[in-house]
């Protein structure tokens, strides 16, 4: 399966977003990494130009909140995006905040799966059930 990643906005922090290529080749994934500072825009570029199967963003400053309003008013601008699975993980608010509103308020955005502070590997174990529940003909989503 292919997977677009990279971090949102003017974001420069670049170890997670690391881990999260290491981690996703390991698991069998064809990986497009865009890398930090990356735009909502150049997401959904790149997901359409790779024919990704999955949008996996990170947001480490918080600016995942602002670009977030944009996901859906965006994302009907593109054709053939409507089966993008699109995940987000990281710090997704600027300051704390209670974690199950904001998983609500990223699903009201138009997340499929939303991770605030939540380790990678368990974040990845969540997709992966994701699309076994969704392509149950998978025996592993990364094949
Ligand atoms: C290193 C660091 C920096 C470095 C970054 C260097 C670099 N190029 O990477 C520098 C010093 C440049 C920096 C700058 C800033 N930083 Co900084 N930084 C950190 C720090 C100390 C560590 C981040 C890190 O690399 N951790 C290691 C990785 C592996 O762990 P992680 O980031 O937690 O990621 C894990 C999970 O979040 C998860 N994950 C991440 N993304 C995703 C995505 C998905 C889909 C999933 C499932 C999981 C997942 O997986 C990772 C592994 O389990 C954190 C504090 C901390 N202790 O976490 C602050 C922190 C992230 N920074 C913060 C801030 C505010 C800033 C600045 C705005 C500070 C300033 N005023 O200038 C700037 C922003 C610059 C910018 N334009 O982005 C805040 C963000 C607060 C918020 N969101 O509310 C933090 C949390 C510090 C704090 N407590 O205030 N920072």
């Amino acid at each position: 399966m292919k997977v677009v990643t990279g971090v949102i906005g003017n974001d420069i922090h670049v170890v997670a977003n690391r881990l999260m290529d290491l981690s996703l080749n390991a698991r069998g994934y064809e990986v497009f990494n865009l890398g930090v500072n990356t735009y909502l825009e150049e997401f959904f570029d790149a997901a359409v130009e790779t024919g990704a199967d999955i949008l996996l963003i990170s947001s480490l400053n918080g600016e995942a909140e602002g670009w977030g309003r944009e996901v859906k008013l965006l994302k009907a601008k593109y054709k053939n995006l409507d089966n993008l699975v699109m995940m987000i993980g990281g710090n997704l608010t600027v300051g704390s905040g209670n974690a199950e509103d904001i998983v609500q308020r990223f699903k009201s955005y138009g997340f499929d799966l939303v991770c605030h502070q939540i380790d990678l590997n368990t974040g990845l174990d969540m997709l992966e059930d994701h699309m076994r529940q969704s392509s149950p003909a998978l025996e592993t989503t990364g094949a």
